[in-house]
């Protein structure tokens, strides 16, 4: 996956609120809802200790403050350390911090030191997405299709076929395919297949992943990936409802699974 970018992260709030907008529009939950009902929790007064690392690439601009806003957008206690990486670490703990949240190029997480959870951004994203192209209102059928078996598509995948979906997915990659054939028990989609989907899971971090021939008009696209997986066109020729934020949905999503 592609590291974000400052920019990325401009517009936070109003992207959240057009993607609530939405949500609510075609599943009848907002965000915090849909993480309430994916997870059974509720922010209590847990506080969360954010470490800005150095490590690989460096510190990304408006990373950690994002994620401060988004902390407490959902009712949760927050703050930034004053320094980055291990003096950050004894800093949260040492201030009380009942959950930490931090990332490097690799790995972004979060773990609560009272519960002893841990989650990985990757998960969290996957599985928030995936429910949330599961409980489109105006479904056809139980069909849905993901696309991309990466860390993010497997999860959702997975979360998809628990809920008893009718789950398709595809990838170039033939060994994440197998493996989620072997493993899930899902269905190889292939484009030649002419099967139409009404609920699509994009989890790729390529543009135009997604074509005509697998959408029906009116359905509902979520996706984390960054860039888009759907053509613009076909967006508009489609009705397509789409739901696509660069951070906080997957953040939501982290810390109401681990508290
Ligand atoms: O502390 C910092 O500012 C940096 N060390 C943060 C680095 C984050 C790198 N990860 C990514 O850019 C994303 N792949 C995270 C995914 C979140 C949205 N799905
Ligand atoms: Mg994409």
């Amino acid at each position: 996956m592609a590291l974000l970018t400052p920019e990325d992260l401009e517009n936070l709030s109003m992207q959240l609120e057009e993607n609530d907008e939405i949500a609510r529009r075609v599943t009848g939950l907002d965000i915090r809802g849909i993480c309430e009902s994916l997870y059974g929790t509720e922010p209590g007064s847990e506080k969360v200790g954010i470490i800005p690392i150095t490590a690989g690439n460096g510190i990304i601009g408006n990373f950690t403050s994002s994620l401060l806003y988004i902390v407490e957008y959902f009712g949760f206690e927050g703050f930034i350390t004053e320094h980055p990486d291990v003096t950050g670490y004894y800093e949260a703990v040492s201030r009380g911090a009942d959950i930490i949240m931090m990332a490097d190029d690799h790995i972004f997480t979060a773990h609560n030191l009272r519960n002893e959870k841990i989650v990985s951004n990757h998960v969290a994203t996957g599985v928030v997405y995936a429910d949330i192209a599961s409980r489109f209102q105006e479904a056809s059928s139980k069909d849905i299709l993901v696309i991309g078996l990466g860390r993010v598509g497997y999860a959702g995948a997975c979360h998809l076929v628990n809920k008893g979906f009718n789950v398709y997915a595809c990838d170039p990659n033939k060994e994440f395919l197998q493996k989620a054939v072997d493993e899930l028990g899902i269905n190889p989609y292939c484009s030649d297949d002419r099967k139409k989907f009404s609920m699509v899971f994009e989890a790729t971090p390529n543009a135009d992943t997604i074509s005509e021939g697998m959408i029906e008009e009116r359905c509902l696209v979520s996706t984390p990936g960054i860039p888009c997986g759907l053509p613009p066109e076909i967006g508009k020729k489609y009705r397509v409802d789409l739901v696509m934020e660069p951070l906080v949905i997957g953040v939501a999503s982290m810390l109401y699974s681990v508290i």
